[in-house]
């Protein structure tokens, strides 16, 4: 028995702040050696990767669901492991409680939740006699789990309980609101392939806690696959919602629900599993967000619940967007090259979006049917990965040129994330009840972890100085500056570079849940004489609604080579209200000492004086507009 593991002591969690260095570093070289363009086996995950999340720069949350992973904690087997980039090696780790098939995301002052799961198991993940611990899995009920942990570089931090619920949630989403708390949508109570009336949590509420479960029209009413809803805080501070065909725009303090047009084409929710992300918000596109959703499984309410081949069936390859604080309707967008569900989207620093994983045929799931590959609902893996360029034109957007497929089929119950040196980690896949291996098994239990080295992997990585430890909303622009050999010998390269944060979210089921982009507003002094720029760089704007506060990663890409990422701390560090202030006007791009005018640059600065560039630039009008239009779109 160990009832005394759960503690009911929500204020804990308020209490410390994480123990993450966020220190002002300039970046260096990668140390990880790889191939650009392929993958490479770097280790293994000691427990199968069903969920994990970069913690800090050096470390991988990985969480399992409960079964007899070889590896042993606290006396049993383990169903939690850190996995450090550094060594290529993972330590297991106690996860307390059944996180089976568990929602997660990230707070304010950098503590990530996981939240719900299963009930005790026993062997085959069958149902367990004790709900309150021991037999052989020793695994508490987790359907109301409320478990933290704050991340560490080394081996210090663990996993705790700090409470329950209100409500049971297996397959729960995690979304971090303006404020840095979090709201915790749908789920059911007892699981299966796919949800029913008889076991529906049709509402969401918060943590920390603001009372009883909120009820939900949407997630009600889109029976049987609102299982882990699709979501997504936007920039008007409304909340996406898109479960099974209907997408809602969700006002989480008011409850209202303003629907939106019908999901084309495919379901894209669990187990349809589409592979889903927020596009970029930049400067250019006035931070405006547009969701892209690909792939799913082409299916009626009624096919998801009889016994049928499924694992035949083939994949989609629909590709909708939508703009939602903009239109009501979706757009379709190039589709993928090749059918799938369980494919995860992937945010590089360079602004393209990496898809991996998941497969041609049947779904995400698992289960005894005579029909299923094992226990597999999916088959026909696919191995290559294939990169969607949002800037490109379209018809042009999805390439797989110079990519060379994985080796390993990753389907159900596997995960991705960006890591801080531009390349993806992949790892998982276990559509299987308990741990399965084996001669013979098609689709065994997955600890093999690879790393994916995209094109830019093996360039020579800008250095940049002058990256702050935390970015605000609004207030006073700062400076980076890059060397003769950050803009590869030549002043010119600097009227590419950008500078970018990346929250990397919480994988799970072809889900980075909280994964975001955002360009920071900036421009530059270029200097002919000695090969050197300034670049002046803007706070995010003025409304946390644009990335909510918490740890993300700061890259700044020049000639499309992106730095390696330092872990910054969006916002106050600290969980509640952020303040906000005006947004800075930024003095006009130039390069002094050129000859000739290059991109935007004027032409009227042959001394070199930035100064003296400024006052006299026809540009500096530009600017106050600039700014008075910020100022409106503010509202301040
Ligand atoms: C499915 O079969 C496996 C292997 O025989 C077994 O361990 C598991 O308990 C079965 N699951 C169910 C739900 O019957
Ligand atoms: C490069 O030259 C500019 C213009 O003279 C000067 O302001 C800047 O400090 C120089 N940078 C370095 C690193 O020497
Ligand atoms: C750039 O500056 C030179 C020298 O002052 C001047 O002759 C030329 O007209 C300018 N060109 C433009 C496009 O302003
Ligand atoms: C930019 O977005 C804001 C709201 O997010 C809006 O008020 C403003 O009109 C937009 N500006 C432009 C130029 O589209
Ligand atoms: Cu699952």
């Amino acid at each position: 028995m160990n009832t005394l593991r759960t503690f009911a002591v929500t204020s804990l969690l308020l209490a410390a702040s994480v123990d993450v260095a966020f220190a002002a570093t300039t970046p260096g070289q990668p140390t990880q050696k790889g191939t650009a363009g392929e993958f490479l086996v770097v280790g293994d995950s000691v427990v199968s990767s069903q969920q994990l999340f970069l913690g800090a720069e050096n470390m991988v949350y990985v969480v399992d669901k409960v079964e007899n992973n070889p590896a042993q904690i606290n006396g049993h087997p383990a169903y939690a492991s850190a996995f450090d980039l550094d060594s290529n090696t993972a330590r297991p780790m106690d996860i307390i409680t059944n996180a089976f098939c568990a929602g997660g995301n990230v707070m304010g002052d950098g503590t990530w939740l996981n939240v719900g799961g299963n009930q005790a198991v026993t062997y085959g993940g069958l149902q367990a006699e004790s709900q309150n611990g021991g037999g052989p899995y020793d695994d508490p009920d987790g359907r109301n789990s409320l478990r933290t942990l704050k991340p560490c570089s080394d081996d210090k931090c663990d996993w705790e309980i700090v409470g329950d619920m209100t409500t049971q949630r297996w397959y729960p989403t995690v979304e971090t609101l303006p404020d840095g708390t979090l709201i915790i949508l749908g789920g059911c109570q007892n699981g299966g392939y796919v949800n029913d009336r008889y076991q529906d949590n049709p509402t969401y509420e918060f943590f920390p806690s603001k009372g009883a479960p909120v009820h939900s029209n949407i997630l009600a009413t889109t029976l049987p696959v609102n299982l882990y809803p699709l979501t997504w805080l936007l920039p008007s501070g409304k909340i996406l919602v898109q479960s099974n065909y209907d997408t809602v725009l969700l006002d989480h303090e008011t409850g209202d629900e303003k629907p939106l047009d019908k999901m084309p084409d495919a379901v894209r929710t669990y187990p349809a599993s589409a592979g889903t992300i927020m596009l970029p918000l930049t400067p250019a596109n006035n931070f405006t967000a547009t969701v892209l959703f690909c792939g799913g499984t082409n299916l009626q309410s009624e096919q998801w619940v009889t016994s049928w081949p499924i694992v035949e069936y083939g994949a989609s390859t629909s590709c909708q967007k939508i703009s939602p604080d903009v239109s009501p309707s979706y757009t379709p967008d190039d589709p993928l090259p090749v059918a799938r569900s369980m494919a995860n989207f992937i945010f590089m620093p360079d602004g393209k979006i990496f898809c991996v994983n998941g497969a041609e045929t049947g779904t995400a799931g698992y289960g005894n049917d005579t029909w299923a590959i094992g226990q597999s609902y999916a088959d026909k893996p696919v191995l290559l990965p294939t990169i969607y360029d949002p800037e490109a034109a379209a018809g042009k957007r999805w390439s797989s040129a110079g990519l060379k497929a994985s080796t390993i089929p990753r389907m159900y119950h596997s995960s991705a994330t960006l890591l801080p040196d531009g390349s993806i980690l992949v790892s998982g896949s276990n559509p299987n009840a308990d741990y399965n291996v084996g001669e013979g098994i098609a689709y065994p239990t997955e600890y093999r972890t690879e790393k994916f080295f995209p094109s830019y992997y093996n360039e020579r990585r800008p250095e940049p100085q002058g990256i702050p430890d935390s970015i605000a909303y609004g207030g006073d622009a700062f400076e980076i500056t890059l060397d003769k050999e950050d803009l590869f010998g030549d002043v010119k390269k600097v009227e590419s570079a950008k500078v970018v944060i990346i929250r990397t979210g919480f994988s799970t089921h072809s889900m980075n849940m909280g994964q975001r982009y955002v360009e920071l507003e900036s421009t530059y002094y270029g200097y002919q004489s000695n090969t050197t720029a300034v670049l002046h760089v803007n706070q995010l704007p003025p409304n946390p609604s644009v990335l909510a506060p918490g740890p993300a990663l700061l890259f700044v890409i020049v000639n499309g080579v992106p730095s390696v990422g330092v872990q910054i701390m969006v916002g106050n560090g600290k969980v509640g209200e952020q303040e906000t202030k005006e947004y800075a006007s930024l003095p006009s791009s130039n390069i002094f000492g050129s000859s000739g005018s290059s991109g935007n640059s004027n032409n009227d600065s042959e001394d070199g004086n930035p100064d003296a560039a400024i006052s006299l630039s026809h540009k500096l009008m530009a600017t106050y507009i600039l700014l008075l239009v910020s100022l409106v779109q503010f509202g301040l």
